[in-house]
């Protein structure tokens, strides 16, 4: 056994020119790990409190240096120089000395920084790699193996440009005979989309997770630009190559309503599971996130009711991560697939505990990034670890996103060595 003789936090950026906690932690026995933390821009309520300064004085108040202060003060006086049993025994002194139910008082973002790090660190001292790590500490004896990619080629709502209303618009290959396959059918229609967006004189600038952001009309124009590229790269969408979305609706619901440009008029819940039920009909969805408001709740019983059978309806805002959320849309049927973000709930095992409920419902786990990242890979690891159906880490560019991409090439390289 180890004793943590080290821990310190600082203040680094993340990809969306925002700070971030950076943790580092060092054993006795000479390993270290070091992690930083992910961040939401279309944070559902239910997730844990992220920490933030609020100081107008610095980075517009986005600063972390009450996080990074808990972790350096508080938080290393109460580890540093113990033995370190186990990751779940340090997560469970981490929520004790936070003492509230959101993290609210040292901070998610404090709190999951020490989780990660110490968490690589203990990967170092066992000698093996951290998806090995994270398998082990997850139960999960099954035969490891690479995630489906889920590439988000177009980003809307708060992550583009302002002119679509749901914020990712995805492409899934499918039944591709290894990843490094996919990755590489992913890239090209990747460029294909560029190629197509200049074509129709729409600007192909980025948004936050190296999608596309372009200055499309409606929401349906970006799937149409999707199976069109799909075509184009020689591939049958659908069958080949599958399209997914993340609506992300709580961004356009208001009074119990729906509005989106596709429609002249403002949708109550029902009139928008029809929508929806049509929209699915015409592009056959792999996935579809976050369809409904994250306290629509009834609607999400009808929704899955209705589509479940045809199409994977996934929790993001509405499970947060978190066990209680969860739980309950297990007994009530209000998805069939759930995203899982360690940052929503704040610790590692919190996270693994989260997917073994959803391993129990037999849904689908989908290992998903944040907008605001790093070019930390913990996500990477972390999604072979519990072995996610699917990882949802952005575009293949813009190097945070690449890097988790890297990350699975290299893990699948290690896995097919005898
Ligand atoms: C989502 C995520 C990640 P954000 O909604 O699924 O793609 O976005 O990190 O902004 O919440
Ligand atoms: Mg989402």
């Amino acid at each position: 056994m180890a004793k943590l003789s080290k821990l310190y936090a600082h203040e680094i950026l993340d990809s969306r020119a925002d700070p971030t906690v950076e943790v580092v932690a060092i054993l006795d026995s000479g390993e270290y790990g070091v992690a930083s933390v992910p961040s939401g821009t279309s944070t559902g309520s239910y997730e844990a409190v992220e920490l933030r300064d609020n100081d107008p004085a610095r980075y517009l108040g986005r600063g972390v240096l009450t996080a990074v202060g808990h972790v350096n003060s508080e938080i290393a006086s109460a580890l540093v120089g113990k033995e370190i049993q186990s990751v779940n025994d340090i997560d469970a002194q981490l929520v004790k000395l936070d003492g509230t139910p959101e993290k609210k008082r040292l901070g998610a973002n404090a709190i999951l920084g020490v989780s990660m790090a110490i968490t690589k660190a203990l990967a170092s001292l066992a000698k093996i790699p951290l998806y090995k790590y994270i398998a082990n500490i997850a139960g999960n004896d099954q035969i490891l193996f690479i995630p489906s990619p889920i590439f988000n080629m177009i980003n809307g709502g708060s992550h583009g440009a302002g002119n679509l209303d749901f914020q990712e618009f995805h492409v899934i290959p499918n039944k591709f005979h290894s990843f490094a396959a996919s990755l590489e059918t992913g890239v090209v229609i990747y460029q294909t989309i560029k190629k197509l967006l200049a074509r129709r004189g729409a600007i192909h600038s980025v948004g936050y997770e190296g999608g596309f952001a372009p200055n499309l009309f409606t929401n349906l124009d970006a799937l149409e630009i999707l199976q069109e590229s799909i075509t184009e790269t020689g591939h049958k969408p659908g069958i080949d190559v599958e399209l997914g979305l993340d609506v992300a609706a709580n961004a356009f619901y208001k009074d119990g309503r729906y509005s989106i440009k596709d429609r002249s008029s403002p949708m109550d819940s029902a009139e928008f599971i029809d929508y929806l039920r049509d929209l699915n009909g015409q592009y056959h969805l792999r996935l579809l996130e976050d369809a409904l408001a994250e306290d629509d709740w009834k609607a999400w019983v009808s929704l899955s009711a209705e589509l479940a059978t045809v199409t994977t309806i996934v929790g993001d805002d509405l499970l947060a991560t978190n066990l209680t959320k969860v739980k309950k849309a297990i007994t009530d049927r209000a998805c069939s697939g759930a995203i899982i973000k360690p940052n929503q709930i704040g610790s590692v095992s919190e996270t693994i505990e989260f997917t073994k409920l959803v391993r129990s419902a037999n849904w689908k786990i989908v290992a998903s990034h944040r907008s605001g990242e790093t070019n930390d890979t913990f996500i990477a690891d972390f999604a072979v670890g519990i072995g996610a159906d699917y990882a949802k880490f952005g575009a293949p560019a813009r190097g945070e996103r690449v890097a988790k991409y890297n990350r699975l090439l290299s893990i699948e390289t290690e896995l097919a060595q005898k």
